[in-house]
């Protein structure tokens, strides 16, 4: 059910923030595919573009403290978990100011500063780090939750199954958010499973888990509120399947020969950035001028940030085998702190880095 439609925009600020939000992932990443066919940026690029609204409604359900997994389609998480767009590409582009000093590139934004845990290119991969980082918050008794995305691809493998075992045998705080996309690469998710309700297959461990309209981002906004509360408070893992679409290839390498044009099309037809803008103009809270000025501020903070990552260095390959090893033995090992403590060099807040 649309939230959108039934029950309107309520709150014209906060509908403007969100629709902010989602437009800046847009932006970021159109721009990302123009540096890629200038091979600016190298390696693999996989775009999230048509399925902003799951990121940007989540990430209104979340603390601070509290921590992110994603994939390798992550730059919108990246950048709405607040990694700064300059930093995320200069990383793609290699570069020392990028937020792993330019050495994961695309698909492994990190960011110890904002809890972000990545960016990882191993489908379902994240899935046990997430349990593992719930696991720490609970040993230490913090009120945290984990949020842990990934694409429904990730229900074939034994690590999905593992994870949702003892994310319920151990109540830990995950919030699982399985992004919908209803391709794994080239294969449909009818080719590859029998069971095709993904939130079924969670509540088969015992997890509560619904389904969302992840083109709508009040309803994800809403959802998700939903369930950080109820994790936080103590209420066991949580799993929201998030039925989206993503509007471009796979990756940069896809002649896209699995799935018709006009089926993208239709998809298209429901574009989680026109459906909030329209609602919004519909009910008279988005002035023509209005529009105007939120699209020449989205577009003035990406060109900003292409301008620090074309500036930007690589890192010397004197370097190279630095923080192969953790320098952290050296000053006494695990402190603690489930190895969150602030390491962000690039402000040169905190940090045991040698
Ligand atoms: C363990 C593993 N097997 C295969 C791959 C190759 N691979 C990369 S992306 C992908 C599809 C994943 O699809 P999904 O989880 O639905 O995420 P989406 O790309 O749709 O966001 C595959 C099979 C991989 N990265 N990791
Ligand atoms: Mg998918």
């Amino acid at each position: 059910m649309s939230t959108l439609k039934n029950q309107g925009v309520t709150d014209a600020e906060h509908a403007g923030h969100l629709l902010r939000q989602m437009l800046r992932v847009r932006r970021l990443e159109e721009k990302c595919i123009e540096l890629y066919s200038a091979a600016k940026i190298r390696g693999f690029l996989h775009v999230y573009i048509g399925e902003e609204a799951v990121a940007a409604g989540v990430m209104e359900a979340l603390a601070p403290e509290d921590a992110v997994v994603a994939t390798y389609r992550e730059h919108g998480h990246a950048l709405l978990r607040r990694v700064s767009a300059g930093a995320i590409l200069a990383e793609m582009y290699g570069h020392a100011e990028g937020c792993c000093r330019g050495r994961g590139g695309s698909m492994h934004l990190f960011d110890a500063a904002t809890r972000f845990y990545g960016g990882n290119a191993i489908v379902a991969g994240g899935l046990p780090l997430a349990v593992g980082l719930a696991l720490a918050d609970r040993m230490a008794g913090r009120q945290r939750v984990t949020v842990c995305f990934f694409g429904e691809g990730a229900v074939a493998e034994g690590e999905f199954h593992e994870s949702m075992n003892l994310a319920a045998l151990w109540q830990l705080p995950v919030l699982f958010c399985c992004e919908n996309n209803l391709y794994a690469m080239g294969t449909a998710l009818g080719r590859s499973e029998s069971q095709t309700d993904i939130a079924l297959k969670a509540a088969a461990y015992e997890i509560s888990a619904w389904a969302v309209d992840g083109m709508d981002v009040l309803a994800v906004e809403q959802a998700a509120g939903r369930a950080v509360d109820a994790v936080r408070s103590g209420g066991g893992p949580h799993f929201l399947e998030l039925r989206t679409y993503r509007f471009r290839a796979h990756s940069m390498f896809d002649p896209e020969l699995y799935r018709e044009k006009s089926e993208v099309a239709q998809w298209m037809e429901r574009d989680p950035i026109s459906l909030l803008q329209g609602a919004m103009q519909e009910a008279g809270q988005l002035p023509e001028e209005d529009w105007a000025a939120l699209q020449a501020d989205v577009d003035a903070e990406i060109s900003t940030a292409v301008g620090f990552a074309e500036n930007g260095t690589p890192e010397p390959v004197s370097e190279l085998s630095r923080f192969v090893y953790s320098d952290r033995a050296e000053d006494g090992g695990y402190t603690g702190d489930g190895g969150t403590a602030e390491r962000d060099t690039r402000s040169g807040k905190g940090g045991a880095e040698g």
